[in-house]
């Protein structure tokens, strides 16, 4: 185990790990964030990954994961020394909710990312038929969230809307629950 002042976020940039299911638009967010431009996606098969700011100058280094099927065992292998990580929900998909939370369970429950806080993005929410954030916040399983800091934000890749404000959610995420996790792994674990 690395030692805590390597691991602390404000000694190099934030590591943030962008997951969910196929088509949640992530890659699209991630250009979005990155050069405000809206580009044409094809499935991720690996990652991308980009260096950005907040609008509060907090540096972070975005991580976006391929989410179809046969790439999410792989998704663990991103988990570890994560700073916040960021799920990515398709508000206009209902259908294929249940599958989004239980993917999201399951990435709560890995043990790298215990205390991490979470910001979930419910993207797309410029649709008509998109859920609203109360009807999502009504799906979630508050257990899953215990112990870590977490927000439920909107937003829509597309318009940009709600990016911003994503970011700022995502820099208050960062700011101190991190460093409480941090310390306490530090007074329970022996030097
Ligand atoms: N209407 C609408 N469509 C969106 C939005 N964001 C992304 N999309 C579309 O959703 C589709 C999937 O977007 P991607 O960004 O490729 O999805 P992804 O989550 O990266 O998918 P994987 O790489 O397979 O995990 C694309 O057709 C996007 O244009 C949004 O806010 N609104
Ligand atoms: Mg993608």
């Amino acid at each position: 185990m690395g030692t805590l002042s390597s691991k602390a976020w404000y000694k190099r940039d934030a590591r943030v790990v962008m997951l969910g299911l196929d088509f949640a638009g992530k890659s699209t967010i991630l250009s979005k964030l990155k050069s405000n431009e809206l580009v044409e996606t094809f499935p991720t098969v690996g990652f991308n990954v980009e260096s950005l700011k907040t609008p509060c100058h907090l540096p972070l280094t975005l991580w976006d994961v391929g989410g179809q099927d046969k790439l999410r065992a792989s998704w663990k292998d991103y988990l570890e020394d994560t700073d916040a990580l960021i799920f990515v929900l398709d508000s206009a998909d209902k259908t294929r909710l249940p599958e989004a939370m239980a993917e999201l369970e399951k990435v709560l429950n890995n043990i790298n990312v215990t205390g991490v806080p979470v910001l979930l993005l419910a993207n797309k929410q410029e649709l008509p038929r998109s859920l609203s954030l109360s009807e999502l916040q009504e799906r979630l399983n508050l257990e899953w969230f215990s112990g870590r800091s977490w927000e439920l934000r909107g937003c829509s890749a597309h318009t940009g809307e709600g990016l911003r404000e994503a970011l700022m959610a995502l820099a208050g995420l960062l700011k101190s629950p991190i460093l409480q996790r941090r310390s306490c792994i530090s007074t329970a674990v022996p030097l």
